[in-house]
């Protein structure tokens, strides 16, 4: 690849408004996955690295996390959606050993009264990872909802759930506040992991991918996307996104069937004249 990131265009990033991640399969060559997983099975990766530091400064030159970081794709999901100079929040080497249970369904972020500003989570499956392997599975459009933390623990097999089954080299990002768990490992003998790296953003989260098209037929129709398992309440997801995006996009006259406008400053002399 010739650029040194690619930004996210309006479509892909309509789908992370409506759906609260993006998948990008096998994007890291297969030796970065193999030394990736290496050093993964080093427990001195379990500890956190100097939290709050710019991201860029967090891994040294020569680590795998380093060039991870600044592969064109990851490093493009990254400037488009928390700008160029992230904070580094925490990662971590999640390990679902062989015989595991399921972990209950959670969203990570307890407390974050943001309403349109938000941290991602960048995962990467180092290995493949099948079914078997458990891989992590999300809710779909469950971001704005938001929960504290384990009280969503009781729900399961909610309509409409994707498990991250996937190849080695696959890259899913995702808002925080995604609903999420790991699936049980069914295999006899193999370890799965999964990289998880947090960041927040330090600058306005707003016109920071390639923002062409952001009112087009086809971004409409991504953003007002229904899930099996909103019911009547899709409207409510529809209002939530079309908020998101004017932020996204700085254009704050967009909607979606008037959810905001709605709700928006009424004349005053409304219900006098
Ligand atoms: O191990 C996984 O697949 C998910 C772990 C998890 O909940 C997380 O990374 O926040
Ligand atoms: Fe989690």
């Amino acid at each position: 690849m010739s650029k040194d990131s690619e930004l996210l265009n309006v479509k892909q990033m309509a789908e992370f408004t409506a759906n609260g991640f993006l998948r990008f399969d096998e994007v890291i060559p297969r030796e970065l996955c193999e030394k990736f997983y290496d050093y993964l099975r080093d427990a001195k990766q379990k500890i956190y690295k100097k939290r709050g530091q710019l991201l860029w400064d967090t891994w040294e030159e020569g680590t795998p996390v380093y060039e991870f970081i600044r592969h064109p794709i990851v490093k493009g999901l990254i400037y488009s959606l928390v700008g160029r100079n992230p904070r580094y929040d925490h990662h971590f080497p999640h390990e679902t050993r062989p015989g595991s249970r399921v972990q209950a369904l959670h969203q990570d972020a307890e407390f974050d009264p943001r309403r349109t500003a938000f941290d991602i989570q960048i995962s990467f499956f180092p290995q493949d990872t099948p079914k078997l392997l458990g891989g992590t599975r999300f809710l779909p459009s469950s971001h704005f909802r938001k929960v504290n933390e384990s009280v969503i623990g009781r729900y399961q097999h909610i309509k409409g759930m994707v498990q991250c089954e996937c190849k080695a080299g696959t890259v899913v990002v995702w808002h925080t506040d995604l609903w999420h768990g790991a699936q049980p490992n069914q295999s006899q003998d193999q370890i799965r992991y999964m990289f998880k790296l947090r960041l927040n953003p330090m600058e306005r989260q707003q016109k920071l991918f390639d923002t062409t098209g952001y009112d087009s037929q086809e971004v409409r129709q991504i953003l007002s996307k229904r899930f099996p398992w909103h019911g009547q309440s899709s409207r409510r997801e529809e209002f939530m996104r079309a908020r998101f995006w004017r932020e996204l996009t700085g254009q704050y006259d967009f909607d979606l069937d008037m959810w905001n406008l709605r709700n928006e400053a009424i004349p005053t002399n409304r219900y006098f004249n």
